[in-house]
């Protein structure tokens, strides 16, 4: 079936967030939270900033590979990011110009190349049985298509002495191989709520009254150099993950980090300081991402933050 792209993007999102509500309960927790606290009367009121997604730097995978699905969708490319100490690189995509609301979306990549040869060997015995870019041979106008690829395995279920092996060297490697497409976050755009909770440091007060636990790297509150973009995020959810049995067993479970939310507030750009609040839009508030507030967004996943 063909629809219009924007129909197929709506259903990609929503499956995105489905599984992702699912698998995180702080997201429904949140949402509680906020319609109890009389913040919002619904969750469609909340503002979707971005999302973001994790990807393994090799052949047929990575950022060249993922990037071509939200491009097809008239995403666009826009600034890159390196993480030196992680060996990550990352993008970020702001959305098709006529759908000014759509969440932007940030995806990330490990160097994998950079790693030991020990990480190597083990993420490519996984990803060496992707031959192809499996987004090549993806209907990318079939929404079913493009959900079932996302929440798909791509490679067999690691067994625990490997994803152990990679969380002492790269916590990033450790979460992708499990975690693989997963959506990692979601971002409540605190800046359009309402007075009293349409700050970083006012939404930041308010879920710790209500006992969420946030990410310290750093300092609870990153804010970007320019002062304009201010991001927040919980400590990740742990997930009893099943992984593939080694020594008789069929699974070994053990509790792994999953996914997380993030709260970000952009401020109005200085030129646009003395527009009636009524015409602020996001043209004239803070763009884009900051490697800074990035770095330590990540380790909202790691075991330093969650503790496991
Ligand atoms: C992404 C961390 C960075 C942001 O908004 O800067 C980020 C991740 O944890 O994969 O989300
Ligand atoms: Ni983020």
């Amino acid at each position: 079936m063909t629809t219009s792209p924007t129909k197929t993007l709506d259903a990609v999102l929503a499956g995105l967030m489905r599984r992702y509500s699912e698998r995180v309960p702080d997201v429904q927790n949140i949402i509680r939270a906020m319609i109890d606290a009389r913040i919002i009367q619904s969750p469609e009121e909340i503002e979707n900033d971005h999302i973001a997604f994790r990807t393994m730097g090799v052949p047929n995978l990575g950022l060249a590979s993922f990037g071509k699905i939200f491009s097809h969708y008239g995403y666009e490319r826009r600034d890159e990011f390196n993480f030196i100490e992680k060996k990550l690189t990352a993008y970020w995509y702001s959305p098709p110009g006529d759908t000014p609301n759509l969440p932007r979306i940030f995806v990330s990549e490990l160097r994998v190349d950079e790693l030991s040869a020990e990480a190597r060997r083990i993420i490519h015995s996984y990803t060496d049985t992707v031959t192809s870019d499996p987004v090549d041979a993806l209907d990318l106008d079939n929404a079913d298509a493009v959900d079932r690829f996302l929440h798909q395995p791509l490679w067999r279920t690691p067994i625990l002495a490997d994803y152990r092996a990679l969380l002492a060297e790269s916590e990033y490697a450790a979460w992708v191989i499990y975690n693989r497409y997963y959506l990692n976050h979601f971002t409540i755009s605190v800046h359009n709520l309402k007075p009293g909770y349409n700050t970083i440091d006012e939404f930041v007060a308010f879920l710790e009254s209500r006992g969420f636990r946030l990410n310290s790297a750093g300092g609870t509150i990153k804010v970007s150099p320019d002062g304009g973009l201010r991001q927040a995020s919980t400590v990740a959810q742990m997930i009893d993950a099943e992984f593939a049995g080694s020594a008789g067993a069929t699974v070994d479970t053990f509790r792994i980090a999953g996914s997380y939310v993030e709260f970000a507030e952009r401020r109005v750009l200085p030129e646009f300081e003395n527009l009636p609040a009524h015409e602020i839009g996001r043209q004239h508030r803070r763009e884009g991402f900051e490697t800074g507030n990035a770095d330590k967004i990540f380790e909202s996943t790691f075991t330093t933050q969650t503790g496991n």
